[in-house]
């Protein structure tokens, strides 16, 4: 959906989607406690404004790639949300029939081609799809999301510059969110300004506030027409800060609390309430009605997924191996 900033309805569409990531990872981070979720959960919370503005910009058979904090990619690009809640869970229900899990959430039908465990790794598979839609001469784009740690990842590297030279659709999208698991970005990275590391490569690149859903998505606008319109990739660097640890339950022992609630007063959500407000597009009580009505579409997801069954233990190895291909 193109979000048009000057409309009412457009623009709650938007905060809708913001408020969705934020209420699931919210509630996410209590099921976690409560032990009700198998794995490690990392939660996007504060990152919003990014896969909401860059999304907002594709079409449904646009392709995104993931990270191991990727449902807020995969909400914002389209998944059906109880089939996402379940299979975070585990369960047969679940997008993947429960076997990926948080960290392997794919749907190949709207374009999520997986969130991944391996840092980056989606920048390899973003360049593979780019590939795809050239040899098959379309218009489709690749958005390849990925973290200021990633950066510093050899394959990241292979996969600008293969993109790069083969001018492919992929709109590279850095969340510099300002922390590699538990080290601080300046301990690890070359460079302060990370687009330097996209016009290495020769790219196009663009820095923007991460936190600022308009800004995000009139900045990603550019780069993604760019793409569809054969000009090539860009570097897209949006910086933004994760209010959660690195994963939950993380205690955080590598940043202050003072750093933490100074980044609180630029909570996207915050901000765009806040930008919603000043332009009169919508009051106070709408904005409250808007929480209410995400808060039980999120309640009935995880009733969906607390209803749903474990996949049946003899059933570990489906879908591991396929048929033999006829002249392979
Ligand atoms: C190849 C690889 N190396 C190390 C890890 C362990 N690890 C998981 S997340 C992470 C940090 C990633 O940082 P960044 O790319 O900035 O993403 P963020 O967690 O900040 O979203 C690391 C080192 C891993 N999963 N894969
Ligand atoms: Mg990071």
């Amino acid at each position: 959906m193109a979000v048009d900033f000057k409309d009412r309805e457009s623009s709650l569409e938007a905060y809708r989607q913001l408020l969705l990531i934020r209420i699931f990872e919210e509630t996410l981070e209590d099921l976690f406690g409560k032990g009700k979720i198998p794995g490690f959960v990392h939660t996007y919370i504060g990152q919003e404004a990014i896969a909401v503005g860059v999304c907002s910009n594709l079409r449904s058979d646009d392709y995104v790639t993931s990270t191991h904090r990727g449902h807020g990619h995969a909400i914002a690009k389209g998944i059906d949300l109880n089939g996402l809640m379940a299979e975070v869970f585990g369960k047969v229900t679940g997008i993947c029939k429960g076997r990926g899990g948080s960290m392997h959430v794919a749907d190949f039908s709207k374009g999520i081609l997986g969130a991944n465990g391996i840092v980056a790794a989606g920048t390899v598979i973003a360049a593979g799809a780019g590939l795809s839609i050239q040899s098959r001469e379309q218009d489709q784009v690749v958005v390849c999301f990925f973290g200021d740690g990633g950066i510093n990842k050899g394959t990241v590297h292979e996969a600008m510059n293969f993109c790069s030279v083969k001018r492919l659709p992929v709109v590279f999208v850095c969340e510099n969110n300002q922390y590699a698991q538990f080290t601080s970005r300046k301990l690890t990275t070359s460079v302060s300004d990370l687009s330097k590391r996209g016009a290495a490569y020769g790219m196009s690149t663009a820095s923007l506030d991460g936190n600022n859903v308009v800004e995000v998505a009139e900045v990603s606008k550019k780069a993604i027409d760019d793409a569809r319109n054969g000009l090539g990739p860009t570097l897209v660097v949006a910086d933004t800060y994760r209010f959660g640890g690195h994963y939950v339950g993380d205690p955080q022992a590598y940043r202050s609390e003072d750093e933490v609630s100074k980044s609180r007063t630029r909570d996207p959500l915050l901000l765009f309430e806040k930008h919603l407000e000043s332009q009169g597009l919508v009051d106070r009580d709408q904005l409250e009605l808007e929480k209410v009505a995400i808060t039980e579409l999120v309640d009935e997801a995880v009733s969906f997924a607390e209803r749903s069954d474990y996949p049946e233990v003899h059933s570990a190895t489906d879908y591991v191996f396929t048929d033999r291909i006829e002249g392979s």
